[in-house]
């Protein structure tokens, strides 16, 4: 049985993908200090619905299929920390038992604040992105180079890495011809948010450790995800993912549902022709999937533009307004002075083959898709916090 250990398990992303991998007979052991629900509690950024805790989450999958998701609370911006999950020392840990499993075969690294607003907010907030997704993302290559070199990782990455370059954008790599010479480079990146800059930071470092140590590492460069609904978890809502719709944590989609369903103006910011590439949480997990399946060579550093379809911000509003007028609410669309300093009318043309290539179907965003997530958030409307949903945090 393969061995996935997955870091940061208890967020958006990383609890759906424990399951995923749990259902199809992996050994899954998942990894998080609480970050994300304790920063939600700190800023009073509201939740759809509260989640219950790791070890009751495993608990729940557990009682549900029988399978087994081990759970280690740890902060692993503390190297040790880090180590410990490779030498079997949890002594210093909560973990749900202190058995060693093994050297994993991959690490999925999702550990990080992934939040541009949150980086932002001021000085502190931008000290605690910087300080906690560069030291997780370097404690785990230093872990990777000592203990685990065969082991693949899989890191989270984001398209925001690169901007929105008047160019078309490559999947991860750009060959450059330069007085009649020739190389590949990564492609140039130029972030709009001090967290997508520590994404910049953390692409460095594990391109430093594939050229010096030979690591194995595949980048996955995604756009913001929506959704909620994942395979494992429409047995029991209790296994729901965390889902934001605050401006902090929250993505613009599933912000867009919830504010419709509360009757709050859609949040447009500015002249809403802001562009990116965005993906059904379904398909993150079958994107990880696909992407464990085929690691890279030792030393190779293979990167993947993680999107399945492009929208402006003008064109979800509009998406989001349709449905939520055919399901009998009043949606009004508001366009309100950005908060943030981004280009709001650009060129945007990604590549995103590699991993349809490889094998991933997409859901594509529809009608249907956007039905189905309203139908959802309306279940839990009573939660909606109105004063959640903008308070204005500038760049
Ligand atoms: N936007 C609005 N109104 C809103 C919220 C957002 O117009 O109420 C706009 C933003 O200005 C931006 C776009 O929608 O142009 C996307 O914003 P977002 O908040 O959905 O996503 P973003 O801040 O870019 O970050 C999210 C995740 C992050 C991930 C990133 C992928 O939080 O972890 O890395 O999406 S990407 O955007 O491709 O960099």
């Amino acid at each position: 049985m393969s061995h996935v250990l997955i870091l940061g398990g208890d967020g958006y992303l990383g609890w759906p993908t424990a399951m995923y991998f749990s259902q199809r007979g992996y050994q899954v052991t998942v990894v998080d200090n609480y970050f994300r629900r304790n920063a939600c509690t700190e800023l009073d950024a509201g939740m759809l619905y509260p989640v219950p805790t790791l070890p009751q989450r495993a608990a729940i999958w557990h009682e549900k299929t029988g399978k087994e998701i081990k759970v280690v609370i740890s902060d692993l911006a503390q190297p040790d920390n880090m180590r410990h999950l490779f030498t079997g020392d949890l002594r210093y840990a909560w973990a749900m038992d202190h058995e060693f499993t093994g050297i994993p075969e991959t690490v999925i690294h999702y550990a990080e604040q992934p939040s541009a607003p949150y980086s932002l907010m001021d000085y502190r907030y931008a000290d605690i992105t910087i300080v906690n997704n560069l030291r997780v993302t370097n404690n785990l290559m230093w872990a990777i180079r000592d203990y685990a070199r065969d082991t693949h990782i899989i890191k989270l990455g984001t398209m925001g890495e690169y901007g929105t370059p008047n160019i078309d954008i490559e999947e991860g790599w750009l060959e450059i011809e330069h007085k009649e010479r020739k190389d590949k480079f990564l492609f140039p990146r130029q972030a709009s948010s001090l967290y997508h800059t520590t994404k910049i930071m953390d692409t460095d470092l594990l391109w430093f450790g594939v050229r010096m140590w030979n690591l194995k590492v595949t980048d996955l460069m995604q756009g913001p995800v929506y959704g909620i609904e994942t395979e494992e978890s429409v047995t029991d809502e209790q296994l729901n993912t965390i889902f934001n719709y605050d401006e902090i944590f929250g993505t613009i989609v599933n912000r867009f549902v919830t504010q419709a369903v509360v009757g709050y103006p859609l949040t447009v910011y500015g002249g809403g022709g802001q562009t990116r590439g965005y993906i059904n949480i379904k398909d993150t997990l079958q994107c990880v999937h696909v992407s464990e399946q085929n690691p890279p060579e030792k030393g190779e550093l293979q990167i993947y533009n993680q999107i399945m379809e492009t929208f402006s911000v003008n064109e979800l509003a509009e998406l989001v307004k349709k449905v939520g007028e055919k399901r009998g609410h009043q949606v009004e669309v508001k366009h309100i002075p950005n908060p943030r300093k981004e280009a709001e009318e650009h060129y945007y043309n990604p590549t995103y083959q590699g991993l349809i290539d490889l094998g991933v179907s997409p859901h594509y965003l529809t009608e249907e898709v956007i039905g189905k997530l309203f139908e959802i958030v309306e279940k839990y409307k009573p939660n909606i916090r109105k004063d959640v949903i903008f308070r204005g945090i500038p760049w």
